[in-house]
């Protein structure tokens, strides 16, 4: 088989740069290891910037999202018994965000995929990319026990954060950067009304809390939980019991609580891989880099680079410049750099950590106290948040 561009993971990365490709005319083929059903059983994302919404409908794959998705204008920060909110439509010069789920988003993206008739190959086993640094790089995988090989010119690894793409940069050219944090997030999706319009981080002594939601019917909740706890240590009461104690009074009193229909725990890591190119092979999201998801940054920091990515490819297979590539790693990291930071500022602000000492925490309560002080300090964290420019 040949193709222009191959592409290892059939996430959200992937099936984006896919789906923008192929409307340009540039051939792709997609590898995913797992089956499409193991994919969209996944539960991660819910918040997209107005970057990410864009792209979705360049991509022709924004009509459920611009129907069924809710644009958000501000969430509130629960401190210290209070709840303040931030206008992020206010400080972020007239943007908002988007509020629609990682998973029905990827359905979007397989659903166009399928109607162009995209190459998307599923349980695609020991897929591994050679000769990267050839013009001839290829990929193969199995299908049972068939091998099969892949020409093409270039290779995306958009295998996420456990995928072989990154593995296959040799380790005295890749640099890894990573902070790893004491405590997980412990998330509950459940058939209720949410109990909040707008989302609420809640800073509590006995740990993170975050009410989101999915819909008016869906509600996607968050408690921070110690590393060494597991998913069986928590039963849906004991869950919403512990929830409704890190939450406001008020807010508390008005939760609809139900069955949970997902429940896992989420390690909280800070990761960067660079060079984010190695040869013909690029590395795009989770592949490169991970952040906590207290500021919403994941799978918005995967759709920067698939833009940068989408954008040189063009450039490369329609005007012969092959300039966008070249400077792909260095343009894609100083933004990934600018969420990483962002991330790690929210959730240190925001989560109790074991190992605090007391001038520790009286720092995080003047963070908390300057940011509402300053409207520089408002605007600030809403550029952030609603995503900063491609
Ligand atoms: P993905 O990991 O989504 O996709 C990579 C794909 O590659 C997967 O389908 C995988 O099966 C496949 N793959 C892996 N190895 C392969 C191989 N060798 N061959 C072929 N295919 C292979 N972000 C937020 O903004 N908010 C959140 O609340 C949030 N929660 C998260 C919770 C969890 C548990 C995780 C893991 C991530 C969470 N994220 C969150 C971040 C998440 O949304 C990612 O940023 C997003 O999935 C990135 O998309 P991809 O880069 O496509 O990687
Ligand atoms: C979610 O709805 O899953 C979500 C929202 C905002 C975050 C993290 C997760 O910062």
């Amino acid at each position: 088989m040949k193709t222009q561009v191959c592409i290892i993971g059939g996430g959200p990365s992937g099936l984006m740069l896919s789906q923008l490709l192929h409307l340009k005319g540039i051939n792709t083929v997609v590898l995913e290891r797992q089956s499409r059903e193991y994919v969209l059983g996944r539960i991660r994302a819910g918040v997209l910037e107005h970057g990410f919404a864009a792209l979705m409908r360049e991509a022709q794959c924004g009509e459920r999202m611009d129907k069924e998705g809710e644009i958000h204008d501000g969430f509130i920060i629960a401190h210290d018994g209070k709840m303040d909110r931030i206008d992020l439509h206010k400080y972020s010069g007239g943007s908002s965000v988007v509020v629609y789920g990682q998973t029905e988003l990827t359905r979007d993206l397989y659903e166009a995929r399928d109607r162009m008739k995209g190459i998307v190959i599923h349980n695609a086993e020991d897929v591994q990319p050679h000769d990267l640094k050839s013009a001839n790089p290829y990929v193969t995988y199995r299908n049972g026990d068939e091998v099969v090989r892949i020409d093409c010119d270039f290779v995306i690894g958009a295998d996420g954060f456990h995928g072989v793409s990154r593995k296959s940069i040799p380790r005295d050219v890749l640099k890894e950067y990573e902070k790893v944090y004491p405590f997980g997030w412990l998330g509950v999706l459940s058939r209720t009304k949410p109990v909040s319009p707008e989302l609420i981080y809640a800073k509590h002594e006995r740990g993170f809390a975050l009410c989101s939601l999915r819909s008016q019917v869906l509600s996607r909740y968050y408690i921070q939980v110690p590393l060494t706890d597991t998913v069986e240590d928590w039963s849906d009461e004991a869950f919403w019991a512990e929830l409704k104690r890190r939450l406001p009074a008020e807010v508390a009193a008005k939760l609809i609580t139900g069955a949970s229909i997902e429940k896992s725990i989420a390690p909280l890591r800070s990761f960067v891989a660079e060079p984010m190119r190695y040869g013909n092979l690029f590395l795009a999201g989770d592949a490169a880099h991970i952040v906590p998801p207290t500021g919403a940054r994941g799978l918005n920091s995967a759709a920067s680079d698939i833009y940068y990515l989408y954008h040189a490819m063009v450039a490369h297979y329609q005007n012969g410049d092959s300039t966008g590539l070249d400077k792909y790693s260095e343009k894609a990291l100083a933004r990934v750099w600018k969420a990483q930071r962002f991330s790690w500022w929210m959730t240190t602000m925001l989560h109790t950590f074991p190992d605090s000492i007391a001038y520790d925490q009286k720092l995080q309560d003047t963070d908390l106290a300057y940011l509402f002080s300053s409207e520089k300090a408002l605007g600030s964290l809403a550029e952030n948040y609603v995503g900063l420019p491609f």
